[in-house]
């Protein structure tokens, strides 16, 4: 279950942002436990398709590189600090590479010198926390669509499932309990191929530094904060997410939070 403290505070920046009737009708929900679970996604499915339907594939907006905020907070796990992240880190990266796998024809094994060599996209965009706080960053990486089409996605493929390196624990700042799990996300292709939708690199100008998820993570600007998975190690191409961890398709999402983050 999502913890009501969480909730309270996307309401109030959500609020902000417009349609605050339907966010205050959906957190309601959310927080009166798991009889609700039902409703709640009923009303995630209807903010996705308002959002899609009524917005289209629209871009997030973007923002001039004066206004990148001098601190951009890290949040969730800083340093994932296991034997193997540690290694990659102290080698540079140089022997990590990203898996793309799944319901795929040509599964890939990219290293970070070959995703630098592809086509890539930068943008200035806001990132926003459901624990209330946003941060506007220069996001640079190579576009999900370009790697998705070089892997040739079968014809029933319908999700990229993102897994990272890092295992999260309890955290005091997200009300402490949540059990442990290897933290992962998951968008659709309608994401996927979205073109503001980058595994990023590079953060304002500079390799993208262990605090916000080196050496890939995902950028799907119209999400919330908790859908930009860093520390990324692999894609898989699936047609659902049932048999994957708690099966809702990411580690907040296995712990009350919606799919569809939509912002
Ligand atoms: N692998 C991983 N990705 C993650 C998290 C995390 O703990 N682990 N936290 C999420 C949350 S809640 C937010 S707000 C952003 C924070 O990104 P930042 O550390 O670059 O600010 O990363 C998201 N992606
Ligand atoms: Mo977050």
């Amino acid at each position: 279950m999502a913890k009501v403290k969480d909730i309270t505070r996307r309401v109030a920046i959500l609020g902000g942002l417009g349609g605050a009737g339907y966010l205050i009708a959906k957190a309601d929900s959310l927080t009166m436990g798991s009889g609700f679970q039902n409703v709640a996604r009923v009303v995630e499915d209807w903010t996705m398709s308002a959002q899609r339907g009524l917005m289209g594939d629209r871009l997030a907006r973007e923002y001039r590189a004066s206004d990148i905020s001098p601190f951009f907070k890290p949040n969730g796990t800083y340093d994932p600090g296991t034997d193997e992240y540690n290694g990659h880190v102290a080698q540079n990266f140089a022997n990590w590479r990203l898996r793309i796998f799944g319901l795929v024809d040509k599964p890939l094994s990219l290293s970070l010198a070959e995703l630098r060599r592809l086509p890539r996209r930068t943008q200035i965009t806001r990132h926003d926390c459901v624990e209330g706080w946003s941060a506007i960053g220069m996001w640079t990486g190579v576009p999900m669509s370009l790697l998705l089409q070089a892997a040739s996605l079968k014809i029933n493929a319908r999700y990229a499932v993102l897994r990272c390196a890092d295992n999260l624990t309890g955290e005091p700042a997200k009300g402490g309990e949540q059990s442990p799990g290897q933290y992962y996300e998951s968008i659709d292709l309608r994401d996927a191929f979205h073109p503001q939708t980058i595994m990023a690199y590079a953060m304002n100008g500079k390799p993208l530094d262990v605090a916000h998820g080196a050496p890939l993570r995902l950028r799907v600007e119209r999400q919330l904060g908790y859908k930009q998975a860093k520390y990324v190690e692999s894609i898989e191409i699936t047609d659902s997410f049932s048999g994957i961890a708690g099966g809702r398709g990411g580690y907040w999402e296995d712990r009350g939070y919606e799919w569809y983050a939509g912002i």
